[in-house]
């Protein structure tokens, strides 16, 4: 025969039973309120994904529509007019209502299919040639007459002559190592500058050199030599690694 627990611990038992009810109902009433529409959800109007909410026949796709509507004002910074939900309740409790219940809802509500994230950027090698080129040079006066005139004292070149590098501008990604290949075919000297990175170009010659673009942004290239500027230069533009996550590169 079971013997019968103390009058104590019997009401103990139907107290934690009873608060455990207790809080069984409670849980049902916010899930039975998060399941539940504001009454004026219905007079969201407008269109969204180039449907008119107000056309769309079937009650739970118009909920939908009318969620993602919402959202849709929200993100962009407008007021939650024309529905004004939140007023009328007097406790703000629709968006805290419809968001529990159409969370799930919208993400299926999206205007078209959900994209997956890019994948991010990997540094590579890129191997460029440089090379140096004459182009308006004292040795070409003999080809173009117009030199003399803007060679001689007071002429558009005077004190100067141009020459450009080829390609005369280089782009990579934030991280990338830049091989290059600098070649100078002719006697003058030139020389490849960027803001922390120089390399002595003589005559006749092709030199290799690393450079490590770090950060983003466009960046000069000059010649250090004072006769060839303000033309020989070039830029060099290193594009962010987060602008390129997910794009094809070779
Ligand atoms: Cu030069």
């Amino acid at each position: 025969m079971a013997r019968k627990a103390p009058r104590a611990r019997r009401r103990r038992g139907n107290m934690s039973a009873m608060m455990e009810g207790r809080g069984v109902a409670r849980k049902r009433g916010v899930a039975q309120e998060a399941s539940s529409l504001h009454p004026n959800a219905g007079k969201i109007t407008g269109v969204i994904c180039g449907l008119r909410i107000e056309d769309i026949e079937h009650p739970l796709m118009r909920k939908i529509r009318s969620m993602s509507k919402l959202v849709g004002e929200l993100a962009k910074g407008r007021p939650r007019h024309p529905a004004r939900l939140d007023r009328q309740d007097g406790q703000g409790g629709f968006m805290i209502r419809t968001g529990r219940l159409c969370a799930p809802l919208i993400a299926t509500a999206a205007c078209g299919p959900a994209t997956p994230p890019a994948a991010p950027y990997t540094p590579r090698v890129r191997a460029v040639t440089v090379t140096t080129v004459p182009l308006l040079v004292k040795e070409a006066q003999g080809l173009y007459p117009f030199l003399r005139p803007a060679f001689a004292k007071g002429g558009v070149l005077e004190g100067k002559e141009v020459y450009a590098f080829s390609p005369s501008t280089i782009t990579v990604v934030e991280g990338d190592t830049l091989q290059l290949t600098l070649i100078n075919p002719e006697d003058d000297t030139h020389s490849f500058v960027l803001p922390d990175f120089a390399v002595a170009l003589p005559g006749g010659t092709k030199t290799q050199a690393t450079y490590i673009a770090k950060h983003a942004g466009i960046f000069p290239i000059l010649c250090s030599i004072p006769s060839h500027l303000p033309m020989m230069s070039g830029q060099l533009v290193v594009l962010s690694a987060s602008s390129m996550a997910g794009a094809a590169t070779r």
